[in-house]
């Protein structure tokens, strides 16, 4: 059944690493800062908007943004600061809505179709998560999380702009046409190669022509969102309980060396998968099937939470000696579980939706 009344809001956290540095450094409020690593391949994790100004930006090499900056505070990132910091903001939201669907670290997806007053009760928000956390989001309001989305990332920081369909349309129009999630640097080049530009220029683009370049489907998807249509649910996402790699070899393996290379391996993947959404787990596991189909998982919870791939190969290896396999493996895998931010995970709201496992 059709609903009456769509209203989503997207919120996103402006210059989320670097307010949270400034919240307990407050004398550096006002200069440019650089959340970035060290050595010769460290890259921007993100700027704050004094040195956004000097054209610094994520991704952007660190040895770069110096040079761009060379009076920016180049802070080193603290994750467990910002995964604190984000419990905090989203635990705030938790309390006031109930379907949230988080996109990251710092944004999120509501759905206020039911509420009677989402403009007052979103501002209301935005004013308890600044004067609790310091931290200052960035709104959008709109009947689609497409609309949603693209309003809050073209008027950050500090946006609150509600948008309909029609007036994204017309307003986005002369804009690049990457300005739609959805659109890459990929689709945005072969769109330049038909001479479409801007989203004004894909809207009015012969369909005909869209659909010889990039097939009926996808044409048809992108002609939707340059018009903003989009009827994509808010859905709660409860984070995966745990991640696993494992390999099945091509012929079964007796070779201890070669079963701890592979070892080894899935477990820097692991620790890469934990790292890049900043979670950490205390349990890792082995599974481990024989040439007979025999199957046994040995697993181990260690004392503190890990997101390296060094530790997670060093107990996996230790549970592999000490199970010692009595015949050639089949399948080799490794699993991580007993996350630290499991008690955060979201409760409340249907449909949950299940990421991964691997
Ligand atoms: P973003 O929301 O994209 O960026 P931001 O919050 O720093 O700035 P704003 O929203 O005001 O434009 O990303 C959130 C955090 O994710 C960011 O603070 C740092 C991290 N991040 C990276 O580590 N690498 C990246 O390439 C990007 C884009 C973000
Ligand atoms: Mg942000």
């Amino acid at each position: 059944m059709a609903q009456a009344r769509r209203v989503i809001a997207h919120l996103d956290i402006d210059a989320f690493y670097a307010s949270v540095e400034l919240r307990r450094r407050p004398e550096l409020r006002g200069l440019p800062l650089i959340v970035a690593g060290s050595g010769p391949r460290a890259v921007v994790t993100t700027a704050s908007y004094e040195a956004r100004r000097f054209g610094v930006n994520s991704a952007m090499p660190a040895a770069r943004a110096r040079a761009l900056c060379p009076d920016a505070v180049v802070l080193a990132p603290d994750f467990e600061a910002y995964r604190r910091a984000s419990g905090e903001v989203w635990s705030l939201v938790r309390e006031q809505v109930q379907l949230i669907q988080s996109a990251g670290i710092d944004e999120a997806y509501l759905d206020l179709s039911e509420e009677p007053f989402p403009v007052a009760l979103l501002r209301r928000l935005v004013a308890r998560v600044h004067e609790r956390t310091g931290m200052t989001l960035s709104v959008g309001i709109g009947p689609s999380r497409l609309v949603a989305k693209t309003a809050s990332a073209s008027f950050k920081p500090a946006a609150f702009v509600a948008m309909s369909r029609e007036q994204a349309a017309a307003h986005f129009a002369p804009h690049a046409a990457r300005v739609l999630q959805g659109i890459g640097p990929k689709t945005a080049e072969r769109l330049a190669g038909l001479g479409i530009q801007t989203v004004g220029q894909l809207q009015a683009a012969s369909a005909e022509l869209l659909a010889q370049r990039f097939g009926e489907r996808m044409a048809c998807e992108l002609q939707a969102r340059a018009h903003f249509h989009d009827d994509s649910l808010v859905e709660p996402v409860r984070i995966a309980k745990s991640r696993s790699s494992e390999v099945t070899f091509p012929t079964d393996v007796a070779d201890a060396a070669t079963l701890e290379r592979a070892l080894i391996g899935m477990a820097a993947e692991l620790g890469e998968g934990l790292r890049a959404r900043t979670r950490r787990a205390r349990t890792i596991a082995i599974k481990v099937r024989l040439d007979d189909w025999t199957t046994v998982t040995r697993a181990r919870t260690i004392e503190c939470f890990t997101d390296s791939g060094e530790t997670i190969a060093a107990v996996a290896l230790e549970l592999l000696q000490a199970y010692s396999p009595a015949r050639p493996v089949r399948l080799l895998g490794v699993r991580v579980a007993s996350f630290e931010d499991e008690s955060d995970m979201p409760t409340r709201g249907t449909p949950v939706q299940l990421v991964l496992p691997l």
